[in-house]
């Protein structure tokens, strides 16, 4: 498991984050405010 900590990001807005992985592969991710990965926020993320 990797964690990653990103910064809450208000609705309508966006960020740039960087995130070096040391292995390519696919990645989950989820937001882990409460309820919201429950309500889906979740995905794959690809590194290749
Ligand atoms: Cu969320």
């Amino acid at each position: 498991m990797i964690l990653f900590e990103v910064e809450a990001t208000p609705a309508g807005t966006s960020v740039t984050q960087t995130f070096t992985f040391e292995k390519a592969g696919r990645y989950q991710i989820i937001c882990t405010m409460p309820g919201h990965f429950a309500a889906g926020m979740k995905g794959i993320l690809t590194v290749s």
